[in-house]
């Protein structure tokens, strides 16, 4: 449990430790870069990309345990838990896995072979470690009415290969806590997909536990009925709970600018009311949701700076780029 010292900001895990655990995600540099606030605020880590396939399991043959094993280690010597992010995914996954040297496309059983054997390793070696695990990641499409995203892994293995993961899961870790986590979660028509998608597993007994809602938002994009709404329609699944990735954008959709150098603040007033409420809201539904994480510490170190436009400064998290606390923090501890 975070530290609280006296004559400094309130802790946020400390804050909301009767609700549910406040994590951010960390990488090998802000370990470093950011250990004192992550210390103080936080009781909960995600690695952001050291424990993605391409990073953990870069050739057939080679596992490199390493920079995953360092934020172990910190979260370890610090008294915060992990959540381990993530087994199955589209991104960020080496070609290898779906076509052999010769660019020939991997079997059905191959590749369901090397998921297996990945799914294995992989929460073998973090046996204990990991309080739940991100087995699927972002399968369901944003278009229309199909359900499951194209995807090699549903091309080459078909619709079930969510199903064989989490069983993989199951199997290499009985305790393990499963999810499945996704973004635009708390749209209406991408909700009810993956509602549907989570409710078909469920039905089949497939070992599935929880919903990662990843809550990416933009700062005029938020509708908290929408919010609302999604988490009840998921909680009534009976699964539980977690907000996995929560930054709010100071852009709008479809903002390209790339000149804005600092954050306005009328911007970052409005960014705080927003935070605020959000986190009201997940305090209403503590009884089904275990964590709320950031996708980061603070704002020097964000993924908005690459996406969705290339070399632009966004403001996102709860520390500014000094790593000081914003207002948004402030509304939080109040
Ligand atoms: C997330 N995708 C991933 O889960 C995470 O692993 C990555 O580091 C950053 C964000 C979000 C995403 C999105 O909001 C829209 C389109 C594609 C991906």
């Amino acid at each position: 449990m975070p530290k609280q010292a006296p004559n400094q900001v309130p802790s946020l895990a400390v804050r909301y430790a009767s609700w549910f655990k406040v994590g951010a995600a960390v990488n090998h540099r802000t370990i470093a870069t950011h250990a004192e606030l992550i210390r103080q605020h936080f009781n909960s880590i995600t690695a952001e990309n050291e424990m993605k396939f391409e990073s953990l399991h870069p050739k057939p043959h080679t596992f490199d345990f390493g920079p995953a094993d360092d934020i172990l280690d910190f979260a370890k010597q610090n008294g915060i838990q992990m959540r381990g992010h993530t087994l199955v995914w589209h991104n960020q996954t080496p070609h290898w896995v779906f076509q052999n040297d010769s660019g020939e496309v991997r079997s059905r059983a191959e590749l369901l072979g090397t998921m297996r054997h990945h799914i294995h390793t992989v929460m073998g070696h973090y046996q204990g470690n990991m309080y739940c695990w991100d087995v699927v990641n972002e399968a369901v499409s944003d278009e229309g009415e199909t359900l499951l995203r194209p995807s090699r892994w549903r091309e080459q293995v078909g619709e079930d290969y969510l199903a064989q993961a989490f069983w993989y899961a199951h199997e290499a870790d009985p305790e393990a806590q499963l999810f499945y986590n996704d973004y635009n979660e708390t749209n209406p028509t991408k909700r009810e997909k993956i509602y549907r998608l989570v409710k078909d597993l469920l039905d089949q007994g497939v070992p599935i536990h929880g919903i990662g809602l990843q809550g990416h938002f933009k700062l005029d994009g938020i509708v908290l009925d929408e919010v609302k709404a999604a988490i009840e329609r998921y909680a009534s699944l009976g699964v539980r709970l977690q907000v996995t990735e929560l930054d709010i954008s100071l852009y709008d959709l479809g903002d390209r600018r790339k000149d804005i150098t600092h954050p306005d603040p009328e911007r970052l007033a409005q960014q705080a009311e927003r935070y605020e409420e959000l986190f009201d809201l997940f305090r209403q539904y503590a009884s089904v949701i275990d964590a709320v994480t950031t996708w980061g510490v603070a704002d020097d170190e964000t993924w908005l700076d690459g996406f969705p436009v290339k070399g632009r400064k966004d403001w996102p998290l709860l520390f500014d780029v000094e790593h000081q606390p914003k207002p948004a923090l402030a509304h939080l501890l109040r």
